[in-house]
């Protein structure tokens, strides 16, 4: 693709599934109802009709805070198809953060789960550019309704003849500290995501059946359950409730996916989980892949012993739109982000922006077709974060002499003790080899002589006793990645402060 020809994307992931024949296929499963990719392509366009028929024009925004049914994708290909611009919102957010993204994106229209319109409420009419809420699975209330605004729609549209260097889509990035950015991504994106990493990396087939832990609006699961399984005329399998150990086996034994999709977090509950058994689970799982944090060596080699079954880790971002560096299934490492596959380029790069070499930390820098155009209206955060075609991440990473890349923390959570480097990272993953140890955070604080040392902050497993556990687990951590690295100070906690989107928030616990 040369970037300036017509492509939609909604032409490419929905209409051409049917000119190919899969119109019957199953494209996606709720809860309630089941929908061929024939059900989607209309109702794509109605969705599409309905936005001109709301007055909103191409190249405007439109809010989707919902939870994942298929009405989901039926509102995103919809406003593409339109050339509107859907904006993805995380659905565990409040009130004033959805405000500040609402008025931020200036959307003109947003769809919203009934259950979540209490989260809105409170700020809807006090929104300039909002003209029209439309209420998804219930009670629209003094609202739309989004099943009786579809029905009312012609099922014919012709689509926006875009191309493939438009913006297509906004998802905003939480980031650890400052205002959520939305990142504008084009329409050409998604495929590329889906052809490098969907096809290449994980060789998906129309024969395939996904779930993922990770929902809709966040990068990842946008990737893995709609157009991985898209590009090939496969099967999702959407779930609206919260992933916990307890839903996703049960979403597992139902539907016996070939492909699932999860965070380090949920992997480690789900193997602390009593009902942790190969029975329970899918009898047709092929791979796993986990993302959004580094996975526990030990998690993916419990995992692997228990289900028979890899867990491929691999490093996505929301600016990138998806993974891109990756364990793969010919290349895998544990305790790794894996290798450099076809699509991405990778480069390390010191504190002068050279390549430090083998063996040696830098921050990871990365080229490839997925990224994203920039920030909306954050122009000095947009210059620091795409350098022409390298994407910084913010990752420290060490490569080794056979091209696996190593985690070693975000370049702002690094600190020294004694003039020597400390990931807080790899302290962490010292304390969650011990076997009392469910999850542990790790920050820098400053000792009586204002020196730094580490502090830990560490959730015990169920039913463990934390006596004589702060001399136990301090052993344990020098013995295993070095004397000096050891935590001075250690707080047993019930839970560590996380994003929305699972990451620990190290800046919370910095004293
Ligand atoms: C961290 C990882 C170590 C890393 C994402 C898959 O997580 C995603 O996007 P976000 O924008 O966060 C990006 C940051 O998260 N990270 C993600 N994966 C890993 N760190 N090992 C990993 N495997 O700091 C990165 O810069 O929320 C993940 C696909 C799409 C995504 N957007």
């Amino acid at each position: 693709m040369t970037g300036q020809e017509t492509y939609n994307a909604a032409t490419d992931f929905v209409d051409r599934n049917i000119a190919e024949g899969h119109g019957d296929r199953t494209a996606f499963i709720d809860p309630e109802r089941a929908m061929t990719y024939a059900e989607l392509a209309s109702s794509t366009r109605r969705l599409a009709n309905a936005l001109g028929g709301l007055d909103v024009r191409r190249e405007t925004r439109i809010g989707i805070l919902m939870l994942d049914t298929v009405d989901w994708p039926v509102v995103f290909w919809g406003a593409i198809r339109a050339g509107v611009i859907p904006v993805a919102f995380n659905t565990l957010l409040t009130a004033p953060q959805y405000d500040y993204m609402l008025r931020d994106s200036r959307a003109e229209v947003l769809f919203v789960s009934a259950q979540l319109l209490p989260a809105v409420e409170p700020i809807l009419n006090d929104l300039a550019d909002l003209r029209h809420v439309v209420v998804s699975g219930g009670q629209a209330g003094a609202h739309l309704s989004l099943q009786d605004l579809l029905a009312a729609q012609d099922d014919e549209f012709e689509t926006a003849a875009t191309i493939a260097d438009e913006e297509a889509f906004w998802l905003y990035s939480s980031g650890s500290t400052g205002a959520p950015k939305g990142v504008r991504h084009v329409h050409s994106s998604l495929m590329y995501t889906a052809r490098y990493y969907g096809k290449g990396v994980l060789g998906v087939t129309a024969d395939d059946v996904v779930l993922s832990a990770a929902k809709l609006f966040f990068a990842y699961g946008l990737g893995n359950a709609m157009t991985f399984p898209m590009s090939v005329g496969a099967t999702a399998v959407l779930y609206p409730g919260r992933p916990t150990p307890q839903s996703v086996f049960e979403n597992l034994k139902t539907h016996n996916p070939t492909l699932f999709f999860g965070v380090p977090t949920l992997y480690a509950a789900m193997l602390a989980d009593p009902d942790c058994a190969p029975e329970n689970g899918s009898n047709a799982l092929r791979l796993c892949v986990s993302a959004g944090e580094a996975l526990p060596q030990d998690v993916g080699t419990a995992w692997k012993a228990k289900f028979g079954v890899d867990i491929l880790d691999g490093i996505g971002s929301t600016e990138m739109l998806h993974i891109f560096l990756s364990n793969s299934p010919g290349a895998l490492r544990y305790g790794t982000s894996g290798k450099a596959f076809p699509g991405y380029e990778l480069r390390l790069a010191d504190e002068d922006g050279n390549d430090p070499g083998d063996g040696e930390i830098g921050e990871l820098l990365v080229d490839g077709g997925s990224a994203a155009n920039g920030y909306w209206n954050k122009r000095d955060k947009t210059r620091s974060t795409f350098e022409g075609r390298w994407t910084r991440t913010g990752d420290k990473y060490i490569r080794d002499a056979d091209g696996f890349y190593h985690y070693c923390g975000r370049t702002d959570d690094m600190f020294k003790v004694s003039g020597i480097w400390v990931s807080p990272f790899e302290v962490e993953q010292a304390l969650v080899s011990h076997a009392s140890v469910l999850e542990a955070a790790v920050v820098a604080k400053e000792d009586q002589e204002g020196l730094t040392k580490p502090q830990a902050f560490v959730v015990l497993n169920d039913g463990i006793d934390q006596a004589g556990l702060f001399d136990e687990l301090k052993d344990h951590v020098k013995s295993s990645i070095g004397a000096w690295k050891y935590p001075r100070w250690i707080e047993f906690v019930d839970e560590l402060p996380k994003t929305a989107t699972g990451k620990i928030q190290r800046f919370k616990l910095r004293s």
